[in-house]
């Protein structure tokens, strides 16, 4: 039994290797070593699939895929895999109707993030509202998808939902951006009684001090229930003279109260060091978009997008994971307030 219990369903499976005897900085993270399991051009007309979103479905998994078509736009695809590793990607865009039935294709889609609330599953991602802004879409089935008003105004990215409600209400994280490439941003979170009317906005927290997130930062998979708090990984992005670097970061938040950080890591837990990280379309991004985990004894497997090329997985144990963002906590006045002025 792990130490710190994680509150989420056990899956009949997960995808997982163990951790390797070299595992360079000893990271409490280590890369499958099939990496990347998603390669570039998986399907006609679509060059790269990466940050991207898998759950447990029927006997295996499902995922929602960004991939950007040959002509430079991303969409959203769907997938299916046994095992987790291997994917079979459908060779057409998600179908969204709108609450009517009506058919809606956003202009453009990217990042997105699925998650389950109830007996409902929730995809969000990034989509074109007079500008970067989110979108969310809703099933039951994998088969009708049903897209919901936008929840926030432009200019915004990365929406995380909470796997449940909090004090009754739907929680998502966000992250308040510019239209651009956007060098500022801090992770909010908001509430909504119905996943229609969003409001009592939170300041979560802030790009740090901490030179690998001084730039920006923004949520990444669904926070991960335990007994400690809410496991959130997120992305932090460093502006070096020669480009953005993204980090994969970790953070505990208070489980009732989200928007009080109770520990937060002032190292990354995975930063960009092989060649599928280093190298690609965007060179030097790891972005977090879902995990799968197993409470029966702490495993974690993080899907995470790599240079914008492809989609890798990596490990961990959540009581290694915790253990270390509490031994390199380092947290500002900002983190630990509830986050409203
Ligand atoms: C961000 C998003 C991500 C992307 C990252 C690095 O702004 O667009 O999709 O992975 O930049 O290019």
């Amino acid at each position: 039994m792990p130490k710190y219990q994680i509150l989420a369903p056990v899956p009949d499976k997960m995808p997982w290797q163990d951790k390797p005897e070299n595992n360079g900085n000893n990271h409490v993270l280590w890369r499958y070593t099939e990496n990347p399991v998603i390669d570039r051009n998986p399907v006609p007309g679509v060059a790269r699939i990466f940050n991207s979103a898998v759950m447990p479905w029927e006997d295996g998994f499902i995922g929602v895929f960004r991939g950007e078509q040959t002509n430079g736009v991303s969409f959203i695809y769907l997938g299916k895999s046994k095992d987790g590793v291997h994917w079979d990607i459908g060779p057409e865009k998600i179908p969204f109707v709108d609450e009517k039935g009506e058919p809606f294709m956003p202009v453009y889609a990217y990042d997105p993030r699925l998650v389950k609330v109830e007996d409902t599953y929730y995809i969000m991602w990034c989509q074109d509202f007079w500008g970067a802004a989110i979108g969310i879409a809703k099933t039951k089935d994998f088969r009708t998808f049903t897209r919901l008003e936008n929840p926030f105004l432009p200019f915004n990215r990365n929406a995380v939902l909470f796997p449940r409600k909090i004090n009754g209400n739907f929680v998502m994280l966000s992250r308040p951006s510019d239209s651009g490439h956007t060098p500022f941003g801090d992770i909010f979170m908001s509430e909504s009684p119905d996943m229609k009317y969003w409001g009592k906005h939170r300041h979560l927290m802030s790009r740090s001090g901490n030179w690998w997130e001084s730039l920006k930062i923004g949520g990444g998979a669904a926070p991960i229930e335990t007994s400690e708090g809410w496991l959130l990984f997120y992305h932090g992005v460093s502006g070096t003279c020669n480009g953005y670097v993204y980090s994969i970061g970790g953070a505990i938040l208070d489980r009732d109260e989200p928007s009080k950080v109770l520990y937060r890591s002032d190292s990354w837990l995975l930063t960009p060091e092989v060649w599928y990280e280093e190298r690609g379309f965007v060179p030097n991004v790891c972005f977090p978009c879902a995990t799968l985990q197993d409470p029966r004894d702490g495993r974690v497997a993080v899907y995470y997008g790599a240079a914008d090329s492809y989609v890798c997985l990596a490990f961990g144990y959540t009581d290694e994971i915790i253990d270390y963002i509490k031994a390199h906590n380092k947290l500002s006045w900002d983190d630990t307030d509830i986050g409203r002025r």
